[in-house]
C-alpha cells in the first residue's frame, strides 16, 4: 500500500480513556488508520495529534454522544470520503452507575447506562452497518462484558445492558450472515480502567478497592483481543471470546488474596 489513504480503516467508540483508547493505540501501532469517538474533546484531539505526529492522517477525531441519536447519524454522515470505508466497528462506549440493590437505584443512573450501553450502540452500528453491507465486507465487535453473562449482587441494571449486548451480537451475526459480515462479541472480567471511577461517581479509593487483591487485566490485554479477532482470515470469524484476569473465573469468582 502506498498510500495512508489505502490502509484500512477501523471506527472507535468510547476511545478516549480505558479499552477503546488501548484499542486504537493498538490499530495505530499496525497502520490502520483509526476514527477516535467519544464526547471529552480536548482527549480526541490530544489522541488524534499524537497519532497524525506519528503518521500524518493516520486519526480522524470525531465527537459525538452515543446516546443523542441525531448526533450520531449527523457525525457518522458527514465523515469525509476517504473515511467512510470503515472495515471495523468497536463499539466500545459504556458505562455502569451505581452499584446498590436495584431497589435502592436510581432511574437515572439506570437511563445513563440503557442509553449509552443499548441504545448507543444500536445508533452507531445502525450508522456504520448499511455501509459495510453495500461493500460486502465488514467487522462488528461488540464490548460486552462477563456481566452480561452471569449477573451480580447489586448489578442489576448494568447486567441487563450488557446481557442485552450479548443477545444483540447474536442477532446481529444471523442478520449479516449472508451479507458476509462478522459480528463478534469481546466480553471482559475485571480491566482496570476509568470504569470503577465512573461508576462510583469519582470516589478513586472505591474504585481501586475493586481491583485489589488480584491482577486485573489491563486495556491493552483487552486491545490485542480485539486486534487477535479482526486480522484474522476473510472466512473465520470469532463469534464470541470471554477473556478475565486468571484470577476470575466469572462474574462471581474472584480469587482475592
Ligand atoms: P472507561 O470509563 O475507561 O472508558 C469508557 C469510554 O466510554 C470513555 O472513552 C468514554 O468517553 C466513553 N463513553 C461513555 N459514555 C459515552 C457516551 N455517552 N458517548 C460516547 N462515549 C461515551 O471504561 P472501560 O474502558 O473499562 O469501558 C469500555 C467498555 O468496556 C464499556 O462498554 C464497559 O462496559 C466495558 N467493560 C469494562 C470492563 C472493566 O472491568 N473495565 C469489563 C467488561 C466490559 P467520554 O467520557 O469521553 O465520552
Ligand atoms: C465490567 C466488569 O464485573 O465490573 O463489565 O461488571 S464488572
Amino acid at each position: 500500500m502506498d498510500s495512508i489513504k489505502e490502509h484500512p480503516v477501523i471506527l472507535v467508540t468510547g476511545a478516549t480513556s480505558g479499552i477503546g483508547e488501548a484499542v486504537v493505540r493498538r490499530f495505530a501501532e499496525a497502520g490502520w488508520r483509526v476514527i477516535i469517538t467519544g464526547r471529552r474533546r480536548d482527549r480526541l484531539d490530544a489522541l488524534a495529534r499524537e497519532l497524525n505526529g506519528l503518521n500524518a492522517a493516520s486519526a480522524l477525531p470525531v465527537r459525538m454522544d452515543v446516546r443523542q441519536r441525531a448526533e450520531v447519524e449527523q457525525a457518522l454522515g458527514a465523515l469525509p470520503a476517504e473515511w467512510r470505508g470503515i472495515g471495523v466497528l468497536v463499539n466500545n462506549a459504556g458505562l455502569a452507575r451505581g452499584l446498590e440493590p436495584f431497589q435502592e437505584g436510581l432511574a437515572d443512573d439506570w437511563e445513563e447506562m440503557v442509553d449509552t450501553n443499548l441504545k448507543g450502540l444500536l445508533y452507531v452500528t445502525k450508522a456504520v452497518v448499511p455501509g459495510m453491507v453495500a461493500r460486502g465486507s465488514g467487522h462488528v465487535v461488540n464490548i460486552g462484558s462477563t456481566a452480561g453473562k452471569d449477573a451480580y449482587p447489586k448489578g442489576n441494571v448494568y447486567c441487563a445492558t450488557k446481557a442485552a449486548v450479548d443477545a444483540f451480537t447474536k442477532a446481529l451475526r444471523i442478520d449479516l450472515l449472508a451479507a458476509g459480515i462478522k459480528v463478534t462479541q469481546v466480553a471482559p472480567g475485571a480491566v482496570e480502567t476509568e470504569f470503577s471511577q465512573v461508576r462510583f461517581h469519582g470516589d478513586e479509593a472505591k474504585a481501586r478497592q475493586v481491583y485489589q487483591g488480584f491482577r486485573p487485566l489491563t486495556a491493552k490485554d483487552v486491545a490485542g483481543v480485539v486486534h487477535y479477532v479482526a486480522t484474522l482470515p476473510p472466512h473465520v470469524c470469532i463469534n464470541d471470546v470471554v477473556v478475565t484476569p486468571t484470577a476470575q473465573a466469572n462474574s462471581n469468582f474472584i480469587d482475592k488474596q
